[in-house]
């Protein structure tokens, strides 16, 4: 039996690491030859022990690499492509130090576990080159979904082969015709990366290494996204591999960060006393945080609107878009004068959210999201419709998706967008108050949708499900680029 060991190089950021150490389960619960090593890129005040605990098997092992000060006037992505470029040399000699340990301890020459490749983040594609060096096949891991991946290959395109200036498209009205996708995708649906120079660049660079690579795998799953599959099956990238969903459902409260057990509790109790889809959650992820203006007109849209509600508030960081919000001590100091007060018999303002449980509790009726695919995939999973509040990254394009395309959702705002560079004008209470309406109403076919999408979801992973499937033709060419020593065969 020939032992396959795979380096994971996942970027040590929510929605990332959990998501590159759930696929990690998959893969060696799948096939008793593989065993797995993870080396986070991760930020210097970033802790990996929250992640490791969770992973039962000793076919999994974490190797956490010192890393550089980080330097807070540099641009946070500019910042982690130095340092993912800088990691290079380490990890090529823990790679090489791991290669040979294990071939001194193993007696017969069949044990030594063969390097089988490297599965590397979506955005530490610089890593590919240390495969390379190794002679092993990389393979990337997408978190997102594969509108965006198609999105991502469209737009280099555009760019590598027909000259295309992406930045004309920050505040332009145009409209892209993105194959894969049905509707025209707005410009105002595009990642920020397109359209401002220096992080162009990155992007672009980020997309050419996908083309170097064994396959690429996505974190969807083909009844979601059957058309877009389809078109990026077209040869011109490399095999696209959809696992997903991959979630981490433990819920408990157990969701690997700062997690207060006694808010925990008394969260699920209050949930427990509510009617059944009654709730709208307020969730904006890891990074999403509004200042106390926007904080305002959220407060009274869900007064007005006079439905229960879960909201997740927090507190926006000195330098925001760059460091996590915090909890407020006092929600109080955000909060108009006298709003808990007058909604304490219908809603809860806490501050990180145990957003599994919330989700998958059957008294909540919506969830107001930033669209982080994470989130998208939790709500999909849970059957709760979202109404898209995008924030950063690719969210705008995840929510445009869901809203336009799958029609699984309703809009508060398809444009918002918030980074360093971009400060978004306040959204008023009365346009999200019209979203939480239309979000809470359950007559129309949304629903019926959702609840079948819902369905699909948790079969594909199980036993004969597309994903589950996929994931055995991945491993069957992975271990096939073993035997072949890297020369390239598709048997899926
Ligand atoms: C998804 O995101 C939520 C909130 O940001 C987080 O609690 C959870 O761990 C993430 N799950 C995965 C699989 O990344
Ligand atoms: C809220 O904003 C919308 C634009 O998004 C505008 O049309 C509307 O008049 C505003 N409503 C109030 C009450 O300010
Ligand atoms: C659940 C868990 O292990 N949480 C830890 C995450 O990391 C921070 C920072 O190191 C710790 O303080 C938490 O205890």
């Amino acid at each position: 039996m020939t032992k396959v060991e795979l380096i994971f190089i996942p970027l040590a950021a929510a929605g990332h690491i959990v998501s590159a150490v759930e696929l990690a389960k998959l893969l060696i619960d799948r096939d008793e030859r593989l065993s797995i090593t993870v080396i986070p890129m991760k930020f210097p005040f970033f802790s990996i022990s929250n992640f490791t605990h969770s992973v039962p098997s000793s076919r999994i092992r974490f190797i956490d690499l010192p890393v550089d000060e980080f330097d807070p006037s540099l641009d946070i992505r500019k910042y982690f492509n130095i340092m993912v470029e800088n990691s290079k040399h380490v990890v090529k000699e823990t790679v090489s130090k791991l290669i040979s340990q294990s071939s001194s301890q193993d007696q017969q020459e069949e044990d030594f576990p063969k390097l089988g490749g490297f599965v590397v983040d979506m955005v530490c594609t610089a890593m590919i080159d240390v495969a390379n060096d190794f002679g092993v096949p990389s393979y990337i891991f997408f978190a997102s979904g594969a509108a965006s991946l198609g999105l991502f290959f469209y737009m280099q395109d555009l760019h590598d082969e027909q000259g295309k200036d992406l930045t004309e498209f920050e505040n332009s009205d145009a409209e892209l015709a993105v194959p894969g996708l049905v509707n025209p995708v707005p410009a105002s649906a595009l990642p920020s990366s397109f359209f401002q120079k220096d992080r162009l660049q990155l992007a672009l660079t980020t997309i050419r290494k996908y083309r170097e690579t064994k396959g690429i795998i996505v974190n969807t799953f083909s009844q979601l996204e059957p058309y877009t599959l389809k078109s990026l099956a077209d040869g011109r990238i490399p095999p696209v591999y959809p696992v997903g969903p991959i979630l981490n459902l433990k819920g408990n409260g157990q969701d690997g960060l700062n997690n207060n057990s006694i808010m925990f509790k008394e969260t699920m109790q209050w949930l427990d006393e509510q009617p059944p889809s009654s709730v709208v959650f307020l969730c904006f992820g890891s990074m999403g945080s509004f200042d106390v203006e926007q904080v305002r007109e959220i407060a009274s849209a869900l007064e007005n609107s006079g439905h229960r509600f879960l909201w997740s508030l927090r507190k926006p960081p000195p330098q925001d878009m760059t460091e996590s919000p915090t909890d407020y001590s006092d929600p109080r100091d955000a909060l108009p004068d006298g709003f808990l007060d007058r909604t304490a018999d219908v809603g809860r303002v806490i501050g990180w959210a145990p957003q599994v449980d919330v989700l998958a509790h059957p008294s909540i009726g919506g969830f107001v999201s930033h669209c982080g695919w994470n989130s998208t995939l939790e709500s999909i999973r849970f059957g709760v419709p979202i109404a898209a509040w995008p924030i950063y990254a690719e969210q705008q394009l995840n929510a445009f998706h869901l809203v336009v395309e799958l029609g699984l959702g309703v809009e508060i705002k398809l444009d918002y967008r918030k980074d360093q560079h971009y400060k978004p004008p306040i959204v008023n209470a009365s346009d999200i108050e019209r979203g939480i309406r239309s979000l809470m109403d359950r007559s129309g076919e949304r629903i019926k949708l959702l609840n079948k999408m819902s369905k699909y979801s948790k079969e594909a992973l199980e036993d004969g499900g597309s994903s589950y499937k996929t994931i055995g033709c991945l491993i069957e060419e992975i271990m096939d680029q073993v035997r072949r020593n890297g020369e390239f065969v598709s048997s899926c």
